[in-house]
């Protein structure tokens, strides 16, 4: 698959081109640097877990146009940032508002996923999406996207904001079933049934989701993480040949975003149950890999050949557990960091909803604590 190359400057008011979240201990362990404190975020920091995101969902707006609410958006960004000094926003949005964007009709049905009116099952079926419309980052569609950036980038000032996409793979294994599955089977049937309109869908969504991205970061966004949340599904061999070079091309979008100082955007890139292809995840085009919480960072590390920044791999399980059982856990989980050139402390996947939001409080504080002894 072609990887288009399509370099810009950052603009002049972006605030890794005006140092603004340059020097950030978060942008600076992405680029491998060690800070005198480990950053830390989470995962799905943003949501259900906040009685004060609770409150604000509560008139009813569906979740899609919740993000596509540029105050909205912005606000429910910002909540966990303020309540648990954590070390970078995720900007509150969904891997399926690209697909909106380009005039795929999706739901999110609430208790359950993304929910598409039809699925994608056929090759006609591909050449309906793919001739149905496409987005590109300077679509007015994005607008709502760019304008509730640019508001939360203006509130949090040195706090890095991280924008975020859907991988091509992720995205398909939704569009083909048309809901959430278990194990993929449709997506994966069609990759084999029919390659060649399983490439033609995968580069579509690799467009679609890098423009999303894409635009994220023009508009203020300090990093991109790349959510390949399905992918562990894959054999070894399918994730190479048909799945890796979709990804490399969504990031493609992303890569090369310059500040006036030739640093870019560092971009980071996440997979459940991919121990068996981290390598191949680095090799599409990501900086920094993201860990899920089976796979021992030491264990990461070693497979990337000491490297590579990783980020991750608190076991959200573990949220419930006894104080002095998730610290444990997560003095393990630093030391085990200690091997690679750097480390942003995540969980191996998202908050719980029923997480007690205090927990993550004082694990932000367990974490800055212990990256300074
Ligand atoms: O009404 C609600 O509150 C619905 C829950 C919810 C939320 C809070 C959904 C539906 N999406 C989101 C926001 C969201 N989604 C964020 C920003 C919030 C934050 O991180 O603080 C992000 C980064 C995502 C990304 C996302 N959406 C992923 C990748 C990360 C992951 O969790 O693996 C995936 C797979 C989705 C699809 C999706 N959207 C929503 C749900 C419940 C799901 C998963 C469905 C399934 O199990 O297949």
């Amino acid at each position: 698959m072609a990887e288009p190359s399509h370099p810009r400057p950052l603009p002049a008011e972006h605030p890794l081109t005006t140092g603004a979240t340059a020097s950030s201990s978060l942008v600076q362990a992405y680029r491998g640097v060690r800070s005198a404190t480990t950053p830390v975020w989470f995962m799905r920091q943003a949501g259900r877990s906040l009685p004060e995101y609770r409150a604000l969902r509560a008139d009813h707006k569906s979740m899609l146009d919740t993000c596509l609410d540029p105050a909205l958006a912005s606000e429910i960004t910002l909540q966990p940032v303020r309540r648990h000094s954590v070390d970078a926003g995720i900007f509150f949005s969904d891997i399926v508002i690209p697909l909106r964007l380009a005039g795929v009709d999706v739901e999110i049905a609430a208790g359950t996923g993304p929910v598409f009116d039809r699925a994608v099952r056929t090759a006609a079926d591909v050449d309906a999406l793919v001739g149905g419309g496409s987005l590109r980052d300077d679509d007015d569609a994005l607008e709502p996207v760019r304008e509730a950036v640019r508001r939360t980038v203006a509130q949090l000032g040195a706090t890095p904001l991280i924008g975020f996409a859907g991988a091509p793979f992720t995205l398909a294994a939704y569009l083909v079933e048309g809901r959430p599955s278990r194990d993929h089977l449709a997506a994966r049937r069609l990759m084999h049934t029919d390659p060649d309109a399983w490439a033609r869908l995968m580069a579509w969504c690799a467009d679609v989701t890098g423009a999303f991205l894409r635009a994220q970061l023009l508009a203020g966004a300090s990093a991109g993480q790349l959510f390949d949340s399905w992918a562990g599904s894959l054999s070894r061999a399918d994730y190479v040949q048909h799945v890796a070079p979709a990804s490399a091309r969504a990031l493609s979008w992303a890569r090369g975003l310059a500040a006036g100082d030739g640093t870019t955007v560092p971009l980071v890139h996440f997979g459940l149950g991919t121990a068996s292809f981290l390598d191949a995840m680095k090799d599409a085009a990501a900086d920094v890999i993201g860990v899920d919480y089976r796979l021992p960072l030491d264990e990461a590390s070693r497979i990337l050949g000491g490297t590579v920044p990783l980020q991750g791999n608190i076991d959200p399980a573990l949220l419930a557990a006894p104080w002095p059982v998730l610290e444990a856990h997560t003095r393990d989980v630093l030391r085990r960091g200690r091997s690679a050139p750097a480390h942003v402390v995540n969980l191996g996947h998202g908050v719980p909803p029923d997480t007690d939001p205090d927990v993550l409080t004082r694990l932000v504080a367990l974490v800055h604590e212990a990256g300074a002894e």
